[in-house]
Parts: structure tokens; C-alpha cells; sequence
């Protein structure tokens, strides 16, 4: 459980990544000059702004008349008008830099590691004799980031810690601390839209823009510490904590941290204060303690490795793959750290790259990409036991929601909430593109507000809290389906439709020949609404409410346009069947209703999800990260294990830093996800990939080992959650179960499918239990907090 190196970090896609949901590290493990890559997740450019926009109201009927008369391109050309402005960015807050005085020949006993089962990176190396250890962490429970200098020699400690920052700022040395103080751009353009001065301050005594500030103290065993603008400076130390606080002036998605906003000074230095007044030993235990309650929740074990324990990991990677089960591990293990480190209570969500961000123009912003990114980041959170984690998807939602029902009424006249395919921290809502400059293939989605309630659901559906149910989730749920009714139209032969319509970022070949963008009634659009549709008609009957609404929904469901099978036997990505753009499109977004979805089954749509399958037989093996990521999940559902390793394996090629092959995923030697660049949802598809296969609940019934391929086959897993209230562990051997546990915290009826006959008896009371029935799927009554124990009837 860590990833190991014999060099120090020369990229930052090498170096290792801290974090406690708030703050953020990446560890570069220098001999002599060691750095440290600073983030804050709320330290964003920009202020609220009203990006809704009326024209697009006024030319929505005459966007659907075209449509109808399928004039493709002209509907495109007018769509233009529909967009507001581009989101805002996340921006790196700056960096640590310490530099040592004792010189850079540390080789070859130079180490540094990441601990997953601590959340520690590990630094060690010897200079003459002199042995030297680093230790860095981010505290959730005391909130800043740690690091913890030692020499095994007495008084060998000589160095200069300094802060800066890419941002307008200074540094002050205040008594002992150092202090960065700083302020973010009033506005950043993305990356990939091109106009003179693309980053715009403010005066700094009226910005409406974020300020922030970051503390650094240190603690010493012995010898002296002095602080100057120039840095922190420690002489003939043996051990030496150094501590690391920060804050933004982010007081609310709609409130101006300029004018209104929280004071950064009082939350850093009082987060300092506090910490400093802590131990080394204390702090330390504090921050394992907390993170093990989380991460030790669940154990997977895929097998022996045949590559030597000391080998580093990036050559690991590039020398043995998937085909070593350890890395498969690693692999699995590190989605789950990285979710620890990204998203916590009260933090923001994971955004594109969690909150690790080097650039003050990063690659699509670093925002929350909503046509699959965002969603993809808390794939894993249900199923690999961190629903804590999910909260701050939740408080997103809860925002988005408020800001999406202006957008739903100014841009469409319509009741409940929308988002479309971007959003920031200031919860923008409208279409982006710059009022024009942007492309409908990914601007003019509405259907964000669908998805996103999809998370609330599924925290429903495993974790059972009816009252947050009814209090948080249900009524934006709702609203969400209200847009979503109000959006549908006839299609003029009592169908319901959407219109306009585009199957994110994937175009088609209009009759003309020419590529277009949007359609009525995309099969993604008709997959989300309904998706959105059927979890608001069950959360309903749950809390026993709205029957009239639930009939209204019943009923929409019923008469949206069907599905339909295309020429190659495929699922039709649109309405037509239209040729299109890329066979090998990263997108798969029409196969919504196979994964994360749960619409298309074997059992109640046998012929749709066969043409399903067929679809991602024609898009290929291949992708960005997060695309593998995808299709090893939907390879699990149809029930292709080997498939589903051949996509890990895909996933799990070395790429390097300025390696720009976009259409081609992996990882890099750090163990981020490479699209490339860097995005995090590639790591977090992967482990919610590999639980997928190992455990599957999506139509009720806890279906055991569904997608098990033959590269494992003999393992363990424990603590992957299933819908219902239930915990799963499984030990198989040969390919074939030995026997699973189930530990029942909601006392609800309990339905498994092993594949084979099984005998179930709660645990410790044999014979007690259900009897064997010899079919492949039992269900049985359980009690809370009880386990039950699963295992196949010996064949006669
Ligand atoms: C969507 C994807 C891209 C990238 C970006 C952040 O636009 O199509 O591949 O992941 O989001």
C-alpha cells in the first residue's frame, strides 16, 4: 500500500499528492531544495455574477423549428446565441520551498514513498554518514498541513523554508510566522479561448476577488528558528516541525469575497496557533487516526505480484501493468486516498484535477466538468464505503439548484432547476461560451441537474437516511424533474422529446454531410430523464408522498420517445440514425442507462442492452483516462470481466509529463490519472471500475463476483457497499466463490445472486438459515447490525 521511488519528483505528475479535502500538497521530495506545491480548494478566480441569458429564451422556438425540419446546421449556427459566459478557475495558492545546507549527494540511499494506510509521504536519504527523514501530511482533524524534519545526527538541521505564490501577493514576516498574504484574479479565461490579457486583477482596495493567506510556524526539538521575508530560517536542529495553515475570503457561492467576505487572517493563524501548541506525535496520531477510519474500511487482495517489493513505482507500472494484482490494488486503493484527501464534510467537491492544481490557467479551468467528469469523481464514494465523502457533491447540488432555477426560468421559461456542462465555484448554471464563442456539442446541455440528482439517490439507496431523504435530496429531486417535464415536448406523434438536444461533445453527420451538434431527443437526454424520473417516483413512495406527482412522472416516463437499436445493430446515440463524428468518440454517454444507469439490464431490456454492448464494441478499447474509466465499469455490467481488466490494463500504461497524446489515457508516475493531462476522474474510475466488478446492486439484487476476470482467481475483498444498507466481503478461489459475509445495517430484505446455488445462515447460528433452494439468487429477511454468511452448495 504505497507508492515508492528512488529519485525525487523532477515533474510535478511525479511528485505525491497530500491532502485533507481543504488543503493540498504535492511533495516533490528535493535532497537540497525540496518543494511543495500549494492549493486551497475555495482560492478560485472571480466573484457571483448573473450569467443567465433572455436570448435564449426568444430564439428557443425557432431553435426547435428548425429542428423539426431538420436543418441541422442552421439549428447549431442559432444555439450560438443561447450561451453566457465561461466559468471561472481554480487557481494554486502557492509553494513551499525549503533548502537545505547540507549538500545533494544523497544517492543511493535516497527513498520517498506515500504511505496509503498512513496518508504520509516519506522522504529519506543519508549525507555523510548523517541520516535524514521527512515526513508531510495534510490534518483533517487540525487542519493544516504538517512536515516533519529529522536528522539522525545531532544539530545537522540548517535550513530556509520560504513561501511565494504564482498570485499577487507578499510575504511579511510576522514575529515567528511567515506570513503569504495574497489576491486572485478578478477574472481568468480558460485555457483554450484565446484573447489579449486573459488574467485580470483588480485594485486591490476594491476587488470584488478572493483574498487568501498562508501561515507557516515551525516547532523545534532544539537549536534556533528566525523569521524573515526571505524566510523561516532553522539553525543546528535535530527534528524540526514545520506547520502550514491557509484561508481564502470565500464566504459562500454567492456572496463577494471581496467586499463580503470571511477574514483569511483569523482562520490561518488561529489554525496555526492551535497546532503548533500540539506535539509532533500528537498531531501525527490525530491524522492517522482520522484517516484510517476511513480508508481501513475496506481490504482488497487480488493476488501475488512477480515484481520485486523494492521496485519503483513508476517502473512498476511500465514494466508489469495490470498483470501485477498489486497494482490493481494500488490502483483501487489509491481512488480511495485520493477521495479522502480530496473531499471531505465541508469542503468543496473534487474537481478536475481533486484539488491539485499547479497552474494559474489549468487545463479546462480545474472546475466541475458536468457532462461526466464531476459525476465520475464519486462513482467509487457509495460502493468503496466513503458516503462522508459524497457530502460535498451534495452541498454543490444544493446550490447549483438555487442558481439553476433563475437559469431554468430566464434562458427557458421553465419551472425547477437546470446547469449545464460547466460549473465553478460561484455555482454558475448557464451554458458557457462566451455569448457565442463556444460550441453547442458541449455548451447547450441542460441535463447537468439530472445527473447530479442521480447522487443523491444512490446515497439514499445504500446508506437509508429517510429523513435526509425527505429534507435535502427529495425536494431538489424534484425540482430537477420539474424542469425536466417542462422541458420535454411532444414530438407530434404523442412521443415526448427533448429539443434541442446533443449527446455531450459527440457530433453527427447531418444530412448534408456536414458534422452537427444538436438533435431532438439525444438517448442520453432520454436516459437521464429516465433515470430522474424513477428515482423521484421511488424516493416519493418512500416517504409516502406526492402521489399525484408520482403519477405525473409515471406517466412522462411512459410516453418518452423509445430507445431505439440502429443499422449496426448499436444503440442509437440519437434519435436518427445518424453516422458519427469519431466511431472511437471518447463520449459514451447514449450507454448512460448500462453505467452508472440503470435502465438497460439483461433481464428487462434484453434487446437494448445487447445493442447496448454492440455500441461499445464499436467504440473500442481505447480513450482518455477517464474514458478506460468508463468503459471498465460498463464492461462490468455487461458482465465481462476479462473485457472489463483489458480496459484496466489500458488504464494502466505509463504515461510521462509533456506526453500529449490526447486521445490516449493512463497514468502518470505519480499514479494520477493521465486524459492526458492530469484529471483526477480517471483514478476514481478505476476503483469505482474494479468494486463494480467484484460486487453489483443496481436492479436490487446483490450480485456477487458479476464480472470476475480470469487474471484473478483467487482473492479477497471486504467492506464494498451494496444498495440497501449492506456490506459485502467475498473470498473466492479458482475463480468461484468460497463464501461471501453480508452485514445487514438496515434489517431489510436481502436478495444475492452468486451465479450458483447457495446455502445462506446468519453467522454463528448454522443451520439456522434459509434453506438451500438450489437457484442461483435467494432472498431472506435480515436483521440490523447481523451478518449472513453465502456459500455455494457443494455440486452433487
Ligand atoms: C470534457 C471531455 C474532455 C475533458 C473535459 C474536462 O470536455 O470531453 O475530454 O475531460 O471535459
Amino acid at each position: 500500500m504505497k507508492l515508492q521511488y528512488d529519485a525525487p519528483a523532477r515533474a510535478w505528475t511525479e511528485a505525491l499528492p497530500i491532502g485533507n479535502g481543504r488543503l493540498g500538497a504535492m511533495v516533490f521530495g528535493g535532497v537540497e531544495t525540496e518543494r511543495l506545491q500549494l492549493n486551497e480548494d475555495t482560492l478560485w478566480s472571480g466573484s457571483p455574477k448573473d450569467g443567465n441569458n433572455p436570448r435564449a429564451r426568444e430564439v428557443l422556438p425557432e431553435v426547435r423549428r428548425l429542428l423539426a425540419e431538420e436543418k441541422y446546421e442552421q439549428a447549431d449556427a442559432l444555439c450560438k446565441e443561447m450561451m453566457g459566459p465561461y466559468t471561472q478557475s481554480y487557481l494554486p495558492l502557492g509553494h513551499l520551498t525549503i533548502r537545505f545546507e547540507h549538500g545533494n549527494i544523497a544517492w543511493p540511499s535516497y527513498r520517498r514513498s506515500l504511505d496509503l494506510k498512513e496518508a504520509i509521504a516519506r522522504t529519506e536519504y543519508r549525507i555523510s554518514e548523517a541520516e535524514y527523514t521527512r515526513e508531510a501530511f495534510v490534518s483533517f482533524p487540525d487542519q493544516v498541513m504538517v512536515l516533519r524534519i529529522e536528522a539522525k545526527r545531532p544539530g545537522k538541521l540548517n535550513f530556509v523554508a520560504k513561501l511565494d505564490s504564482p498570485l499577487r501577493s507578499l510575504v511579511r514576516a510576522e514575529e515567528d510566522v511567515l506570513v503569504l498574504r495574497g489576491q486572485a484574479p478578478e477574472h481568468t479565461d480558460p485555457n483554450y479561448y484565446h484573447r489579449p490579457d486573459p488574467i485580470r486583477y483588480g485594485d486591490p482596495d476594491t476587488t470584488d476577488a478572493m483574498r487568501f493567506a498562508g501561515y507557516l510556524g515551525a516547532a523545534l526539538d532544539d537549536g534556533s528558528f528566525s523569521a524573515d521575508p526571505d524566510g523561516l530560517r532553522v539553525r543546528n536542529a535535530t527534528g524540526a516541525t514545520l506547520v502550514f495553515s491557509a484561508a481564502t475570503s470565500f464566504g459562500g457561492f454567492d456572496r463577494s469575497p471581496g467586499r463580503d467576505g470571511a477574514d483569511p487572517d483569523a482562520k490561518a493563524s488561529a489554525l496555526l496557533g492551535a497546532a503548533l501548541g500540539k506535539p509532533y506525535v500528537e498531531l501525527r496520531r490525530r491524522h492517522v487516526e482520522d484517516y484510517r477510519s476511513l480508508f481501513d474500511r475496506v481490504e482488497l487482495r487480488l493476488g501475488d505480484s512477480a515484481a520485486p517489493e523494492e521496485m519503483s513505482t513508476d517502473k512498476r507500472v511500465q514494466e508489469y501493468g495490470a498483470s501485477d494484482p498489486k497494482m490493481a490494488e494500488l490502483i483501487f486503493q489509491y481512488g480511495r486516498y485520493l477521495m479522502i484527501a480530496s473531499s471531505r464534510p465541508g469542503t468543496l467537491p473534487a474537481n478536475l484535477q481533486g484539488i491539485w492544481n499547479e497552474h494559474t490557467r489549468a487545463p479546462w479551468s480545474s472546475n466541475w466538468t458536468l457532462n461526466i467528469n464531476a459525476e465520475m469523481n464519486y462513482w467509487p464514494a457509495e460502493t468503496c464505503n466513503l458516503a462522508e465523502c459524497h457530502e460535498p457533491l451534495f452541498d454543490l447540488i444544493a446550490n447549483l439548484a438555487r442558481n439553476g432555477a433563475e437559469t431554468a426560468r430566464v434562458n427557458y421559461g421553465a419551472r425547477g432547476w437546470t446547469a449545464h456542462h460547466n460549473t465553478d465555484i460561484w455555482c454558475q448554471t448557464a451554458p458557457v461560451g462566451a455569448y457565442g464563442h463556444g460550441d453547442p456539442s458541449w455548451a447547450l446541455w441542460p441535463m447537468a441537474g439530472a445527473w447530479l440528482c442521480q447522487h443523491l439517490w444512490e446515497h439514499y439507496a445504500f446508506g437509508g437516511d429517510q429523513e435526509w431523504l425527505r429534507e435535502r435530496a427529495y425536494p431538489i429531486m424534484k425540482e430537477a424533474a420539474l424542469f425536466g417535464l417542462d422541458w420535454l415536448i411532444e414530438d407530434g406523434q404523442g412521443r415526448l422529446i427533448t429539443s434541442p438536444s446533443t449527446s455531450p461533445e459527440h457530433k453527427f453527420v447531418a444530412p448534408s454531410g456536414a458534422l452537427a451538434s444538436v438533435s431532438p431527443a439525444a438517448t442520453m437526454d432520454l436516459s437521464l430523464l429516465w433515470d430522474l424520473f424513477t428515482n423521484c417516483m421511488e424516493a416519493a413512495e418512500t416517504l409516502g408522498i406526492d402521489e399525484a406527482f408520482r403519477e405525473e412522472l409515471a406517466n412522462a416516463r411512459k410516453r418518452l420517445l423509445p430507445l431505439q437499436i440502429g443499422k449496426y445493430g448499436q444503440l442509437q446515440e440519437w434519435s436518427r440514425d445518424f453516422e458519427d463524428q469519431d466511431v472511437h468518440h471518447r463520449h459514451v454517454s447514449h450507454l448512460f442507462g448500462v453505467y452508472p444507469g440503470r435502465q438497460l439490464t439483461a433481464d428487462a431490456t434484453p434487446e437494448l442492452f445487447a445493442a447496448a454492448r454492440r455500441s461499445l464494441e464499436r467504440r473500442g478499447d481505447g480513450g482518455t483516462g477517464w474514458s478506460l474509466g468508463w468503459k471498465i465499469g460498463l464492461w462490468a455490467r455487461f458482465g465481462d470481466g476479462n473485457r472489463a481488466y483489458r480496459l484496466l490494463s489500458n488504464l494502466l500504461q505509463l504515461v510521462r509529463e509533456n506526453d500529449e497524446r490526447y486521445e490516449g489515457g493512463g497514468v502518470y508516475p505519480n499514479l494520477f490519472g493521465a486524459h492526458p493531462p492530469f484529471q483526477i476522474d480517471g483514478n476514481f474510475a478505476a476503483t469505482a471500475g474494479i468494486a463494480e466488478m467484484l460486487v453489483q446492486s443496481h436492479r436490487g439484487t446483490i450480485r456477487l463476483l458479476p464480472a470476475l476476470p480470469d487474471a484473478w482467481p483467487d482473492g479477497f475483498v471486504r467492506g464494498l457497499r451494496a444498495r440497501g444498507g449492506f456490506e459485502v466481503s467475498i473470498r473466492w478461489a479458482g475463480g468461484q466463490l468460497v463464501e461471501a459475509a453480508i452485514v445487514s445495517a438496515s434489517g431489510k430484505l436481502c436478495a444475492v445472486d452468486a451465479g450458483r446455488p447457495v446455502s445462506v445462515e446468519p453467522e454463528g447460528e448454522e443451520a439456522a438459515g434459509v434453506r438451500p433452494t438450489g437457484e442461483t439468487a435467494v432472498s431472506f429477511p435480515t436483521a440490523a447490525g447481523r451478518t449472513y454468511i453465502v456459500r455455494p452448495l457443494a455440486p452433487n
